[in-house]
């Protein structure tokens, strides 16, 4: 018995000794997009899902209803705001929700920048993951409004982001409808892409608009 307590102690100190040479971080941000709801036990919160309250520490500026993003730790309990026995983020930076498709092109100074389809406004993202200039991506993070400056361009940031692939829509013009006018469009779009500016009618995201996309569109 004293042998095994021993060896019980001796592991658990082994494992604490082990944590720190091993560089293991006592735990990492994690975020979340939701929408500002009512207050919970008088603490700030928002809903990540149907009826899955999450508190924040402070929702000033925001109101009821807004989609926010919200990253910090995650803990459980009682501790953060009794008699609260959810989740919450503790240290938590809020911002505006961003989740939109778009394309990414290069600009000067090295940046690669995101347009979002339908939308004037250049936005840095903080994480690229895969993808480069001339992709079409959906963009999901929390949108930073002081911005960055990469001459001569100052665009806000968006922060704590993910990435992924996003497929093009043979709706060119965006009214709810694949007709004619999307085919004008597309004829008018029509040979190599460059990577410095969208290529909308580039469905297949070949890298040129070409008959691969004529036959997407007339099949849309
Ligand atoms: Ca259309
Ligand atoms: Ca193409």
């Amino acid at each position: 018995m004293i042998a095994r307590a021993f060896l019980s102690i001796g592991v658990r100190g082994l494992i604490v000794l082990a944590v720190p040479a091993l560089g293991i971080e006592p735990a990492a941000a994690e975020s979340f997009i939701g929408a500002v709801t009512e207050e919970i036990a008088g603490c700030p919160a928002i809903e990540i899902e149907p009826r899955t309250p999450l508190l924040v520490p402070q929702l000033v500026g925001f109101v009821p209803g807004e989609i926010v993003h919200a990253s910090g730790t995650l803990e459980f309990g009682s501790e953060v705001c009794p008699p609260w026995n959810g989740g919450a983020l503790i240290d938590a930076t809020v911002r505006p929700a961003f989740q939109e498709c778009g394309s990414l092109v290069y600009g000067p100074q090295g940046c690669t920048w995101f347009v979002p389809d339908g939308d004037e406004t250049w936005y840095l993202l903080e994480n690229l993951g895969r993808f480069a200039g001339g992709d079409h991506v959906r963009v999901e993070g929390g949108v930073d409004a002081e911005g960055i400056e990469c001459f001569p361009v100052i665009g806000p940031v968006i922060r704590e982001n993910t990435i992924e692939s996003c497929p093009r829509s043979a709706d060119l013009d965006g009214d709810g409808t694949v007709d004619f006018d999307d085919l004008l469009l597309l004829l008018a779009a029509w040979g190599f892409c460059s990577p410095f500016a969208p290529c909308d009618a580039d469905l297949d995201q070949d890298g040129e608009v070409g008959f691969s996309d004529l036959l997407i569109l007339l099949t849309a």
